[in-house]
């Protein structure tokens, strides 16, 4: 069913906040990597939101949805949406990439706070995910395997062995989002090595891939009932996103894929960002 007008309403606002929370974090912590999180933010709040079946209730049980973050080093926005889901406090996020935190540089397994797998060697995740949608259609659990990746990490050819398993066995409860922001660790996916098209890499490997704007949250919904009724393929999301979407400065530079603001940069984005600068 389509977004209400209210609910496509409330993702934004909760993208707003995560963006927000992004910022502040990584800004805490004196390092980190913001870009990709504010160009993920829409997606992954219509995820979370609208389609993700995790709470503070079902965490610990077998029938639930699971979630890998294979781009691990964007985790400042995951953290995020699992606080206002209610799974981790949010005083906790201050404590990001702080020593005796739980919420490290890159996601370590913790179930208690929703959190389904460590991730942060770039290539495993998806692996990972598909073996969990095997697990759950073996086990009979009504289970949906949702997982991320990116433009950077579909280097990575343990991407494709897992791409071929997944078409092997019809993993119609697996779906991938990249987040394809043409951006990688060192500069433009061109001048380092061009992953091209997605969409069609995936539809070849046996895939039911899309590509989207990653900021409409409109069309990512779609695109996340269009994976739920298609049963015996796993799905993919090409997500079309800019890096740093929402700070001016950050937007399109890959020099912010992994460097903190400082406290002058900070105030421009919380005030781009709309919010109160304390
Ligand atoms: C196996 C592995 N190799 C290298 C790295 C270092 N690394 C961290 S992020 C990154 C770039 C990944 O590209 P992408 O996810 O597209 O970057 P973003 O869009 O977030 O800038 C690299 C090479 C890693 N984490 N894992």
């Amino acid at each position: 069913m389509a977004l209400t007008r209210e609910e496509a309403t409330q993702i934004r606002k909760v993208a707003l906040e995560v963006r927000q929370d992004v910022v502040r974090m990584v800004h805490a912590a004196g390092c980190g990597h913001p870009g990709g999180p504010l160009g993920m933010a829409d997606f992954m709040s219509t995820l979370f939101l609208q389609h993700l079946n995790l709470s503070r209730d079902n965490r610990l049980s077998d029938d639930r949805d699971r979630f890998v973050l294979g781009n691990g080093h964007t985790c400042a926005g995951y953290y995020a949406l699992l606080a206002q889901k209610g799974l981790i406090q949010r005083e906790e996020l201050l404590r990001f990439r702080k020593l005796g935190s739980q919420l490290q540089g890159h996601p370590h397994r913790n179930l208690e706070l929703g959190i389904d797998f460590s991730t942060g060697s770039l290539g495993t995740g998806l692996s990972v995910a598909a073996g969990m949608a095997l697990g759950a259609r073996l086990n009979s659990w009504d289970s949906r395997v949702y997982c991320t990746s990116s433009d950077g990490e579909s280097q990575e050819g343990q991407i494709w062995e897992a791409a071929t398993s997944a078409a092997h066995w019809g993993l119609g409860n697996l779906t991938v989002l990249v987040d394809f922001n043409n951006i990688q660790i060192d500069g433009r996916m061109r001048e380092i090595m061009d992953v091209r098209d997605l969409e069609a890499k995936y539809n070849a490997f046996g895939w039911h891939a899309v590509t989207v704007d990653g900021h409409d949250v409109i069309a990512v919904d779609q695109a996340l009932c269009a994976a739920k009724e298609t049963t015996d393929q796993p799905s993919a999301i090409i997500a079309i996103t800019t890096i740093g979407k929402g700070v001016s400065y950050m937007e399109d530079a890959s020099a912010w894929h992994g460097v903190a603001p400082n406290d002058e940069q900070l105030a421009q984005a919380l005030e781009e960002l709309g919010a109160a600068v304390s």
